[in-house]
């Protein structure tokens, strides 16, 4: 077997964020990276990519560009973990082993645990989802060649990443079908299993006074559980009815957001807490169990909206974290749930949503950042990818809070 100082798996967001850190201080050979992906995705900008805003290549870029020199790239998957013998096994049968393992694995997109809806992707143009870089190209299609009826979105009924994702799209085309006078001939339909549109109460009344005034039909507590593409209707169950409810809803176009969870291997895994996600403090980042195991991003169970935002102040308290634990001290990392969401509301328009752990809206800018404003929809389309590319990805990013306390003078939490 080989053995590394620092093993990370995945190279997404928070797994090169930790790589090039950890590299940077700990030298070369020291940090291996388990990753199978040629290509490394920019997921936010697929919202942008949905309402024709931006072309699907830009959000893609070789991984090998990003991988950091300093770390050995081991291009498979990792298929098994071993804490009691800190060891991790790959696709290709390597064992590899590690003084401190670092899991970045992300979550798993789950299309089949809606019925019909694979086949519905993969055969009408008119069903699409912004979730992955294969569904993402159909989303403007659809929106350019919707005609009249009923318009659909939905949220699953499982955590998502980027909560907010599943209605900026519905944002994007009530914009688009209102820019060429085809509003009258729209119904637009949100459909999620949740009580609220939003889980920070700041941002969601303001959503709901939106959807209101745009005359977004939202319905709450309800479950999309079937598609019929052959039909072109979908089956959606009224959660809080006894004995429950199914309706059929016909649709001109539907934009799903998919069930997530936990990847499978980590869901089998002894890594995992009851959820299946990797159970860390939701402090330090640290594992409950194993105290040489720490985790990153979407593939933990930080009670937070999982987002890069979220992955980018994590990574600074990880690091501190980690360096608690090799000095032989206790961890002193207070991670408050920092997590954000630039709620796109239309082309040029943009809410930038900025909460913790109770859902209390903490803003970076000395603005109503409730409003819907032009400036914050720039932030996100033009000044946010770099941020991603050259500062969270190498290592350099951890958040807005300087920031925050300098706009703010020192009187901001
Ligand atoms: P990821 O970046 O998803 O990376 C996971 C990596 O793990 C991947 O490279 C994958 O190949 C690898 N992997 C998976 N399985 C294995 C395995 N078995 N072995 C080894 N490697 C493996 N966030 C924001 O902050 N703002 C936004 O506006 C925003 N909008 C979004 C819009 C959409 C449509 C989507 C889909 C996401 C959005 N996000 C947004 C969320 C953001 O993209 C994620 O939260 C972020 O990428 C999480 O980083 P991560 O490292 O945890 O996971
Ligand atoms: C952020 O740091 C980040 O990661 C680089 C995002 O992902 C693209 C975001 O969407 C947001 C909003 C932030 C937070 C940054 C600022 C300047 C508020």
């Amino acid at each position: 077997p080989s053995m590394y100082k620092f093993v990370v798996v995945g190279g997404g967001a928070g797994g090169l964020a930790m790589a090039s850190s950890l590299s940077r201080k700990h030298g070369k050979g020291q940090v291996a990276v388990i990753e199978p992906s040629d290509v490394h995705y920019y997921q936010p900008l697929w919202t942008l990519v949905g309402g024709g805003l931006r072309k699907k290549e830009e959000s893609c870029k070789p991984m090998k560009d990003f991988m950091p020199k300093a770390c050995d790239w081991v291009k498979e998957k990792a298929v098994e973990f071993d804490p009691e013998n800190n060891s991790v096994k790959t696709s290709g049968g390597r064992v590899l082993q590690y003084k401190y393992l670092v899991m970045a694995m992300g979550v798993q997109i789950n299309f089949d645990q809606i019925k019909g809806l694979p086949e519905a992707l993969e055969n009408d143009p008119m069903v699409c989802s912004n979730y992955t870089y294969e569904t993402v190209g159909k989303t403007y299609t659809a929106i350019q060649n919707f005609k009249s009826g009923n318009a659909i979105f939905t949220f699953p009924n499982t955590p998502v990443k980027c909560a907010g994702a599943p209605q900026k799209i519905m944002y994007l085309a009530e914009d688009y079908f209102k820019r060429n006078n085809m509003l009258d001939k729209a119904s637009i339909r949100y459909y999620s299993p949740l009580p609220v549109i939003f889980s920070a109460p700041k941002y969601a009344a303001i959503l709901m006074g939106i959807c209101k005034e745009r005359g977004i039909q939202v319905n709450l507590r309800h479950n999309l559980v079937e598609v019929k593409p052959e039909s072109k209707e979908v089956v959606i169950a009224k959660l809080d009815t006894e004995p429950m409810e199914m309706i059929n809803v016909p649709y001109e176009m539907l934009h799903v957001s998919p069930p997530m969870g936990a990847p499978d291997i980590l869901k089998a895994s002894p890594l995992a807490g009851p959820a299946g996600y990797l159970s860390v403090n939701k402090e330090t980042g640290q594992h409950t169990k194993y105290p040489n195991v720490f985790g990153i991003g979407d593939c933990t169970d930080f009670p937070t909206i999982r987002t890069a935002a979220a992955v980018s102040v994590q990574s600074g308290i990880l690091l501190r974290t980690i360096n608690a634990v090799i000095n032989g001290l206790t961890p002193d990392g207070k991670y408050n749930g920092y997590t954000s969401c630039p709620l796109v509301t239309a082309r040029r328009s943009c809410i930038l949503a900025e909460f913790d752990y109770n859902f209390e809206a903490i803003e970076t800018f000395p603005i109503e950042q409730g409003k819907q404003r032009r400036t914050a929809y720039h932030l996100t389309s033009d000044l946010l990818p770099s941020l991603y590319w050259h500062g969270l990805l190498k290592g350099h990013w951890h958040g807005p809070a300087v920031y925050r306390k300098i706009f703010h003078l020192g009187f901001s939490k």
